[in-house]
């Protein structure tokens, strides 16, 4: 029965030099989690589900709940002592905070949040880093800017059938499970690997047709070679990064949200999902990368950049590389 807290204490996980910040931040953050887990649990009892009648910078419908959760992270890290700034996904800017704050941090409040009226589950996300700029001025956006393996510490919040937190330091992914009846997260799987074979295999083959042809001879290899496979791999794909992740994460498996002929970059968003979740994964043992490049070397632009992302066991994402760095011509079938 090790809490959170207990753990970073024990593992050391603080930052050096800076004693309690990445616990006071990690339990802001366990507490935003909480909360959000308890609003949604009632979302439909309580009229926190649709949409607010709001567009974010994403141009994506704002629904209640992503407008909650935002606000809610805000309020928590802006009243922080150890965090000198903020970028939310639902956030056009970055938001300075305490300037004499030697961390920032990145989230996506509500991932998957189109998911929350159909009972799928969402995600929290989450990215800290050590700010670059002088501590006592206000930050800016180099702090935010500095790439993936600036990375201090990153993480999610799983809202499933039960509320999960994964984090990862750089000593390995550990993760905790939510004890409503104490209100603490508990040491639940430590030290995570993920399996070095794919039991799963998670995209959105809607636009297929628009992808490189090297990657739809990738999923032509796929199907075929689940034709003989003793254990062929299945398709399980909810729409919901934090969720298809985890999955993934525990019992192998691929996830990939390429680019295409009409958006190049893909979907998903640099700085907030791709670096963490490659962070976790290749901490897990795993391998992310954009197509051919590993994630954590990609440099960071502007805090909304998106990228296309491949998670998954080393094998599997070596060979789709393969198949992008070959283009292999799409057979026809
Ligand atoms: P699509 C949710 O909107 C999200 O940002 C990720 O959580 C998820 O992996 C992806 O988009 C799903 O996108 O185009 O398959 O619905």
């Amino acid at each position: 029965m090790v809490t959170l807290e207990q753990f970073i204490v024990d593992k050391q996980q603080e930052f050096e030099g800076a004693s309690g910040a990445f616990s006071k931040i990690l339990r802001d953050l366990s507490l935003g989690a909480k909360l959000i887990s308890f609003y949604l649990r009632r979302a439909s009892l309580t009229g926190l589900l649709g949409e607010l009648g709001l567009t974010n910078i994403q141009g994506e419908s704002v629904q209640k709940l992503d407008h909650l959760a935002n606000t809610l992270f805000i309020r928590l890290f802006s009243q922080n002592p150890h965090v000198a700034g903020l970028a939310s996904e639902e956030e056009e800017h970055f938001i300075a905070t305490n300037p004499h704050g030697k961390y920032v941090v990145l989230f996506d409040p509500l991932d998957g949040s189109s998911n929350i009226d159909v009972g799928v589950p969402v995600g929290t996300i989450f990215s800290i880093y050590r700010r670059v700029s002088p501590v006592g001025s206000p930050c800016e956006a180099r702090d935010f800017l500095q790439g993936g393996r600036a990375q201090v510490a990153a993480g999610y919040v799983l809202y499933g059938t039960s509320t999960l937190l994964f984090y990862t330091t750089g000593q390995g992914v550990h993760g905790f499970t939510l004890e409503p009846a104490a209100g603490e997260f508990l040491l639940t799987y430590p030290q995570v690997q993920m399996p070095a074979q794919c039991a799963f295999y998670s995209f959105n083959d809607n636009q297929l047709h628009e992808w490189a042809p090297g990657l739809q001879r990738y999923v032509q290899d796929l199907h075929a070679r689940n034709r003989t496979a003793a254990k062929p791999q299945s398709l399980r794909y909810v729409g919901s990064l934090v969720a298809d992740f985890h999955r993934n994460l525990l019992k192998g498996g691929l996830f990939m949200y390429p680019g295409t002929v009409k958006k190049p970059e893909g979907k998903l968003r640099l700085l907030y999902e791709a670096y963490p979740m490659a962070w976790l994964t290749e901490q897990a043992g795993g391998k992310a990368t954009d197509g051919q490049k590993p994630i954590l070397d990609l440099p960071a632009q502007n805090i909304h950049q998106r990228v296309p992302l491949f998670l998954g066991p080393a094998e599997e994402i070596n060979r789709i590389t393969t198949f992008l760095s070959e283009n292999v011509p799409v057979e026809t079938l």
